[in-house]
C-alpha cells in the first residue's frame, strides 16, 4: 500500500515536468511540500490549489520582464539564491521557450491594490509567475517564493532532493509603508560585510528600511570631509563601549552599502544623534562644547550627559555641514537627527536647537526624522517621530500628530531587539523589560498609543543597540527570531494577527536559519521543527 502511494507520487511528479528532468537524481529525500500559508510575514491572501504543484528541475529557466534592468536584477538575485542548493543552472532570460518549466517575473498589468511593493504569485504545474507593478514587488514576491521551497534551499552546498512548490495563488501587499530595522554602529562598529549580511536576512522578511545609528557618545562612524577628525578621532582606536568597537564608514563604503541595500529594496536611513549623545564629536572638536575644553573620551554606557553648545554659532555651522554632506550622500528620503535623552540640554535650549535644525534637514531636501522627543518642537510638523517610549499614552506625540508629524512605532518594551529575552540571556540590556518572542509580536502598532490615530502611523522599526554586542553572531542572536515578529506587524494585515499561527510558522522557519548558520535564539515559546 505504502509502496503503491510512493510510486504514484513519483509518477505524478514525473508527469509534471518535461521528460529530461525526470532523469535528475533528485528523488531521494521525502517530498515535503511547504504550505502556501506558512510564509512570514503572513500574506494578505493565500489560496492553495490541489494538483497544481510545480517542481523546479535542471531545465527550469527564470524569465524576467523584457526591457527592465531592475526586473533582470531581481531575476539574477533569485537565481543566485536558488543555484547553490539545487545545483541547477537556472539561466535568466528575457524570453523562455514555452516547453520549459519557467519562473516568470513580470511587471505591469498587476492589480492596482498591490501598490508599489505588492505582488501576485501564481504556481501551477508548468511554472511560477510573479507579477507586480514595480521591481520592489517582484523582489518581495521572490522572498516569498524562497520560503515556499523546502528549507534545504538555503544550503550553501548542493542537496539532492525534489524542489517542489505548492500550487495556488498568493496576493500580497504591505500594511505599512515603513518597515525598519536599526543597527547601532556607535557603541560598537559593525563592518560593511556584517551590515550587508544583516540586510540579506532582514530583506527576506520584507523589511524595507535600515536605520544606521552613526554617532553617539562613544564613537562617530561616518566620514565627514569638512570635519575630518569626527571619523579619524571619533572612530579611531579605543572608541566604542569598553574601547572595543573602533572603526568608521568611509564615504565610499557608505555609498557601496547604499547600493547593496537598494538592490535588496532596502533604503538606508542615516542618523546623527544630537544635541545630546555627542561626546565623541566633542572629543574630536572641543569647540563644540561651551567652554572649549575637550571632554574625556567615554567608553561606558551612561546616557544623557553630553550636549552641543546651543548658544554657539559654531554648533550650527557644524550641524549644517554634517547634514549637507550626509544628505548629499544619501538617496533615501529620511535624515535622522536623534534628539533623544538630551538631559544635559535645558528644555528651552532643546526647542531653540530644534527650531534651527529641523528646517535644515528640509533645506537639504530630506524629511527630518528623530526620536519621539522631537515632538516637543512645533518645528516637527513635517517630520517623522520614532516612538521609543514604553508608555501607551503620550499627549506630546498625539498633539504633534495632529499638526502633521508621522510616527514610526518602536516601543522599547516591544520592539527593542537589544532587550534580553529573559534574565538568563547572556547579551543585551533590560531597562525596558524582558522581551520574549510573544511580547515582541503581541501588540498593534496602529492602536498601541492611546488617541494616536492610525492615519499618523508610518510604520514600525526594530532598533538594535550595540552596548553589549560585538560581532554578527551577537546581532543574529538578538534579532532572530524577534525581527520577523516586528516585520509581520509591519507587513501583514491586522486581521491576520494570530500568535498561534505566527509561532507555528516561525517554528517551521528555524531550519532555514540552521542550514545557513544563523545564530538564532531558540525561544522555548516556539516548537522548532
Ligand atoms: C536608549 S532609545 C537609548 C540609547 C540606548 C538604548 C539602549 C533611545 C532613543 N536612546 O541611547 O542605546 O536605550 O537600550
Amino acid at each position: 500500500m505504502a509502496r503503491l502511494a510512493v510510486t504514484r507520487t513519483l509518477l505524478v511528479a514525473a508527469l509534471a515536468v518535461p521528460a529530461a528532468t525526470v532523469a535528475a537524481p533528485a528523488a531521494a529525500a521525502p517530498a515535503t511540500i511547504v504550505p502556501l500559508t506558512s510564509v512570514i510575514p503572513a500574506p494578505v491572501e493565500a489560496h492553495p490549489i490541489a494538483g497544481r504543484d510545480f517542481r523546479l528541475g535542471p531545465l527550469t529557466v527564470i524569465r524576467t520582464q523584457p526591457g527592465s534592468a531592475a526586473a533582470r536584477t531581481v531575476g539574477d538575485q533569485l537565481a543566485r539564491a536558488l543555484r547553490p542548493a539545487t545545483g541547477y543552472p537556472l539561466p535568466v532570460l528575457p524570453v523562455a521557450p514555452r516547453v520549459l518549466p519557467t519562473i516568470s517575473l513580470l511587471l505591469g498589468a498587476a492589480d492596482a491594490r498591490l501598490g508599489d511593493e505588492g505582488y501576485r504569485l501564481g504556481v501551477d504545474r508548468t511554472g511560477i509567475t510573479i507579477r507586480a507593478n514595480q521591481p520592489a514587488g517582484l523582489f518581495a514576491g521572490t522572498q516569498t517564493l524562497r520560503q515556499l521551497l523546502p528549507h534545504e534551499i538555503d544550503s550553501p552546498t548542493t542537496v539532492r532532493r525534489p524542489w517542489t512548490v505548492a500550487g495556488g495563488v498568493i496576493v500580497d501587499h504591505p500594511r505599512f509603508a515603513y518597515r525598519g530595522a536599526m543597527l547601532d554602529l556607535a557603541r560598537h562598529f559593525h563592518t560593511p560585510d556584517e551590515i550587508k549580511a544583516y540586510v540579506d536576512e532582514i530583506s527576506r522578511f520584507k523589511i524595507n528600511h535600515l536605520h544606521l545609528h552613526l554617532a553617539d557618545d562613544q564613537g562617530w562612524r561616518i566620514q565627514i570631509d569638512s570635519w575630518p577628525r569626527l571619523a579619524t578621532v571619533g572612530g579611531g582606536p579605543g572608541t566604542g563601549v569598553d574601547g572595543a568597537g573602533p572603526g568608521y564608514l568611509t564615504k565610499a563604503a557608505y555609498r557601496d552599502l547604499i547600493r547593496y541595500a537598494a538592490t535588496r529594496h532596502v533604503t538606508i536611513v542615516p542618523e546623527i544623534d544630537m544635541p545630546g549623545h555627542v561626546n565623541a564629536a566633542q572629543v574630536a572638536y572641543p569647540e563644540l562644547t561651551c567652554d572649549g575644553v575637550a571632554p574625556p573620551p567615554r567608553t561606558d554606557t551612561e546616557v544623557g550627559y553630553s550636549s552641543l553648545c546651543i548658544g554657539s554659532e559654531t554648533t550650527y555651522r557644524f550641524v549644517e555641514d554634517v547634514i549637507r554632506e550626509l544628505a548629499a550622500l544619501t538617496p533615501g528620503p529620511y535624515l535622522h537627527i536623534g534628539g533623544d535623552e538630551a538631559h544635559a540640554t535645558t528644555d528651552a535650549d532643546y526647542l531653540t536647537f530644534q527650531r534651527r535644525v529641523l528646517p535644515l534637514v528640509a533645506k537639504y531636501g530630506k524629511t527630518a526624522y528623530g526620536w519621539n522627543e522631537i515632538a516637543k518642537s512645533p518645528a516637527s510638523a513635517n517630520a517623522v517621530a520614532q516612538y521609543w517610549d514604553t508608555a501607551t499614552t503620550n499627549p506630546t506625540v498625539v498633539a504633534a500628530a495632529a499638526r502633521g508629524t508621522k510616527v514610526v512605532m518602536s516601543p522599547a518594551n516591544r520592539a527593542y531587539l537589544d532587550m534580553k529575552y529573559n534574565p538568563g540571556t547572556p547579551l543585551g540590556l533590560s531597562w525596558a523589560g524582558y522581551i520574549e518572542v510573544r511580547t515582541a509580536y503581541d501588540w498593534d502598532p496602529a492602536t498601541h498609543v492611546k488617541n494616536l490615530p492610525a492615519s499618523a502611523i508610518l510604520g514600525v522599526e526594530a532598533p538594535l543597540w550595540s552596548e553589549t554586542l560585538r560581532d554578527l553572531a551577537d546581532i543574529e542572536f538578538m534579532a532572530f527570531p524577534r525581527l520577523p515578529a516586528i516585520a509581520e506587524l509591519g507587513w501583514s494585515p491586522a486581521s491576520s494577527h494570530n500568535w498561534a499561527s505566527f509561532a507555528a510558522r516561525l517554528g517551521g522557519y528555524g531550519p532555514r536559519w540552521d542550514v545557513h548558520d544563523i545564530n538564532f535564539y531558540r525561544s522555548p515559546q516556539i516548537s522548532w521543527d
